[in-house]
């Protein structure tokens, strides 16, 4: 390396450096720690940590972020990680762990920058990583086959959300209630294919193992399709597909 790349390789470092600790703090303790999938508000996607960081530092609920430098993934977390919180190790290394500072201490800062002043709500037009795949809600309410048609025709290409664990489940009322502030009934991928009361997953073609049916469902009479209250704890109702409901898409990681 010749001195010119050195000298600039040392302003980058320095200069990253500062925009990092002006608003979050860095703690190593936590590199590589995972914690309860309800403490993670999305995953995201940045170039660096500096993004992933800043991001945080406009949404309000954010308090602390693990960036990934070599998947690029950021997960922006709704604690600061502690010895309750810390559920063990993420299942990938290269996670570098920061905390948000507190108000007192960055009182300071937002006086002397712009970038405070800038207010990024959780973008609901955009899709969100959970647990490895990606999602997007979309409020136009459609019939079965026209969620499932929408989905697909996403770029990158989508299917109607398919709920294979409580953890899932949760993350559907986050995003639509928390998050987009529409609770609703959104439709899943669940299908009855043989009117015999048990569903299975269009995209993946495998039963139904999860589910959280509301008492009394499935109810059958000719209620073929799968919709999550989301203004009701996640519970499960089947209805007619031809009913009018919004959907959240979902696609694999990668895709
Ligand atoms: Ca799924
Ligand atoms: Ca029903």
């Amino acid at each position: 390396m010749d001195w010119m790349s050195f000298f600039l390789m040392v302003t980058l470092t320095i200069v990253h450096g500062d925009i990092i600790t002006d608003f979050m703090s860095r703690n190593s303790v936590y590199d590589d720690k995972s914690t309860f999938s309800t403490n993670i508000m999305s995953t995201l996607k940045f170039r660096s940590s500096r993004q992933c960081a800043s991001y945080c530092t406009r949404v309000s609920d954010c308090k602390s972020i693990l960036f990934n430098s070599e998947t690029r993934f950021c997960q922006l977390l709704l604690v600061q990680l502690d010895s309750v919180s810390d559920t063990g190790t993420q299942n990938t290394i290269g996670w570098m762990y920061y905390f948000r500072k507190t108000d007192t201490q960055t009182t300071k800062d937002l006086t002397t920058t712009s970038l405070m002043a800038i207010t990024t709500p959780f973008d609901c037009n955009l899709w969100h990583n959970f647990n490895g795949h990606w999602y997007k809600w979309d409020n136009t309410e459609r019939d079965f086959l026209s969620a499932q048609a929408f989905c697909s025709s996403l770029t990158p290409t989508s299917y109607v959300t398919e709920v294979t664990s409580q953890a899932e489940n949760d993350w559907l009322v986050t995003l639509t209630a928390d998050h987009c502030g529409a609770p609703n009934e959104y439709w899943l991928n669940g299908f009855d294919l043989d009117d015999s009361g048990s569903f299975v997953w269009l995209e993946s073609e495998e039963a139904t193992n999860y589910t959280n049916w509301y008492t009394g469902n499935p109810s059958d009479f000719y209620e073929g399709c799968v919709v999550i209250s989301t203004a009701y704890y996640g519970v499960w109702n089947d209805i007619q597909c031809t009913s009018s409901r919004p959907v959240v898409c979902e696609r694999d990681d990668g895709d």
